[in-house]
């Protein structure tokens, strides 16, 4: 088995992660472990849950050693990342998680919290409110570069690892808004001194099991709490736009590029808007995973279409950029069924992931006054989910269930004023 190839403990923590879940484990921490592994130092992460605890007590205990499952049908490997140092509980240490972020060693500070995470209002900016609850990253980060500046030490880079459209972009702009409000001082030195690079991450990360982790066990003779199970395949691109020093990423295949855009458009709307469409429309016909939902004759054309007819004519895309092959490949990973991927994990704040998954898609071809067959079955599905009685889990349940109940649920959920704000109008569909 693989395993970390330098001295751990002699490692200085460079980055604070911040929403350390299965996803960040089996995708930046996976590089972040290359990185060391090919003779770069002092890049240690420290993990930081804004929420449960349940992570700290799964790697506590194991000096946050953990292993990574990569599974297809050919078979699984198994590999020990000795990246991440130690993961604080925010509502536990609130001080610590500052003092993580303001230490001279730490340089990037990235984030997978999630779309919802970001507490963005209807209209797009900050909900302030929500700003300075408990499980805000911007407390602490705002917290933090106060310390910083104040200490006259050396800014950050911000680095968002979430699914959002423009997600650097997204990720200053809200934290400028914060800063503004609660240290007004601070919006000055925060410009002069942090960035806030886009990234497109790419990985499925299927949430493990009690099964995974029996599988684990048994290929390791050992109990590893933290597992996650993952897929071969792993993409991260990150805009060159650092604030100080990096991991060099690129020894393991980290692609550092001047313009993010055409590859995060392309996954956004592509795989993603491929996945959520596949979760809706799957559940709809009893499926439970992805791979059983695109083996569903009725199903594959649709994903298809919606990827190639739909999707891939919106993205400017960049030289080399092969929408076509991305299409098939994606295909092939969707049928991996070694990787069961629930769909539930995949319909789960579909409030927060439509509008970039599927709603500029649409936009685009209403703009030019075509329709969208495949994401017009998507949406319907999505309503057809929030009619039908299963657990939504959105942090808009309530209201998206109340809303798509009525004849007029288009309009509710995506008119003027609606609950997903869009250029996309259901009005003037025909
Ligand atoms: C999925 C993503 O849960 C979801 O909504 O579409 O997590 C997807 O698996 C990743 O973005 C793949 O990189």
């Amino acid at each position: 088995m693989q395993a970390p190839g330098y001295d751990r403990a002699a490692q200085a923590a460079g980055i604070v992660h911040i929403g350390i879940g299965a996803f960040h484990r089996a995708h930046q921490a996976v590089y972040t472990d290359d990185a060391m592994g090919a003779g770069d130092r002092d890049w240690g992460i420290i993990g930081v849950s804004l929420r449960s605890g349940v992570v700290a007590a799964q790697l506590g205990p194991q000096d946050g050693l953990y292993t990574v499952s990569t599974r297809s049908a050919a078979g699984s490997a198994l590999r020990l990342i000795g990246s991440v140092q130690r993961v604080l509980v925010a509502a536990d240490v609130p001080q610590g998680v500052v003092d993580a972020i303001a230490a001279s060693t730490t340089h990037i500070v990235s984030f997978t919290v999630t779309e919802k995470g970001y507490l963005r209002a209807a209209d797009g900016t900050l909900d302030l409110a929500a700003a300075n609850g408990t499980s805000s990253l911007y407390r602490f980060v705002g917290a933090a570069l106060a310390a910083r500046q104040a200490a006259g030490l050396s800014g950050l880079t911000l680095l968002s690892c979430d699914n959002l459209a423009n997600n650097g972009a997204v990720l200053g702009r809200l934290m400028r808004q914060y800063l503004a409000a609660e240290y007004p001082g601070l919006v000055d030195w925060f410009d002069a001194n942090c960035t806030c690079p886009a990234t497109m991450i790419d990985r499925i990360v299927p949430a493990t099991t009690d099964a995974d982790r029996a599988a684990v066990e048994a290929a390791l003779g050992a109990r590893d709490e933290g597992a996650v199970v993952t897929e071969g395949f792993s993409q991260w691109v990150i805009e060159d736009d650092f604030a100080g020093p990096r991991p060099r990423w690129e020894a393991a295949g980290v692609e550092l590029v001047a313009d993010v855009a055409p590859y995060e458009t392309a996954k956004l709307r592509m795989l993603n808007g491929a996945h959520s469409a596949l979760a809706y429309i799957g559940l709809g016909r009893g499926h439970d995973f992805v791979h059983q939902a695109i083996a569903d004759p009725d199903i594959c054309p649709v994903i298809e279409r919606l990827m190639r007819a739909e999707a891939a004519p919106t993205i400017d895309a960049a030289p080399g950029q092969d929408l076509a092959a991305y299409a098939s490949a994606l295909l092939d990973r969707f049928a991996n069924p070694a990787l069961h991927h629930r769909l539930t994990q995949i319909a789960m704040d579909g409030s927060q992931k439509i509008p970039q998954r599927w709603l500029e898609t649409l936009a685009w071809h209403q703009a030019r006054g075509a329709r969208c067959p495949s994401l017009e079955a998507a949406v319907a599905a999505w309503i057809a989910f929030l009619r039908s009685g299963q657990p939504v889990d959105d942090p808009l349940a309530d209201r998206l269930r109340e809303a798509a109940a009525g004849p007029d649920a288009m309009d509710r959920l995506f008119g003027e004023g609606g609950l997903i704000a869009s250029q996309w109008q259901p009005r003037n569909r025909e």
